[in-house]
């Protein structure tokens, strides 16, 4: 039996008690009140990951093993770590974690584990009344925000709500990494290279070890 088939049997059982429509300022709220990423613009990847962790903190180590400045999110015989996707984008490709990092844990445990939820997400704030909301919840524009609008005079529509439709449970060990793509992520302002990623290209899933969870 493989390494991780308890911590699936657990994930199969727990992850379809998700709820599966999110309305935006339900979730920033919830997430307001657990103190937890409340202020982001992409609360919906937030909303996810929260309410997986606690669904699972009982069964499950949060956070998981930590490799240099990298945690992933949850561990039990092998480290998991939470990812939301929106499917509606044209493209397909989930980035994943630090790729040194992602190789320190399939080195430790044999296989690393991704769970992704794969989102179907509605951009319908075009009179920006779920924006200006949040901007006043969170007390009004940060320094970054003003910004940006400054230099780009349009800022992105927000996403009013979310249905999470599927979730696949994405398995990796050592053999499985060359098929991954990789997400170079240029310098840092001193020059320095930034740490690369693991890209994972959904139309590829059938070449992997994975088990989808239909909502
Ligand atoms: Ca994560």
């Amino acid at each position: 039996m493989a390494i991780y088939a308890g911590d699936l049997e657990i994930l199969q059982s727990v992850l379809p008690q998700l709820p599966k429509i999110w309305d935006g300022k339900q979730c920033v709220l919830e997430l307001q009140a657990a103190d937890y990423n409340w202020r982001q613009m992409e609360w919906w990847g937030f909303y996810f990951e929260f309410r997986v962790k606690q669904m699972l903190e009982n069964s499950f180590t949060v956070p998981g093993d930590r490799f240099a400045s990298v945690v992933f999110d949850l561990k039990r015989s092998v480290n998991w770590d939470i990812k939301a996707k929106a499917i509606k984008s044209d493209e397909h490709k989930v980035i994943l974690n630090d790729r040194s990092a992602m190789e320190q844990s399939i080195k430790r445990h044999g296989w690393h584990g991704e769970i992704i939820g794969l989102c179907d997400v509605e951009y319908n704030d075009v009179n920006r009344s779920f924006q200006k909301w949040h901007t006043e919840l969170k007390g009004g524009k940060s320094a970054y925000e003003v910004a940006r609008e400054k230099r780009t005079a349009v800022s992105r529509y927000r996403k009013t709500k979310a249905e999470l439709t599927q979730i696949v449970l994405l398995l990796l060990q050592e053999a499985d990494l060359d098929q991954l793509a990789i997400m170079r992520q240029g310098r840092n302002s001193n020059g320095a290279p930034r740490p690369e990623k693991y890209m994972f290209d959904l139309e590829t899933l059938d070449r992997f070890t994975s088990y989808a969870i239909d909502l």
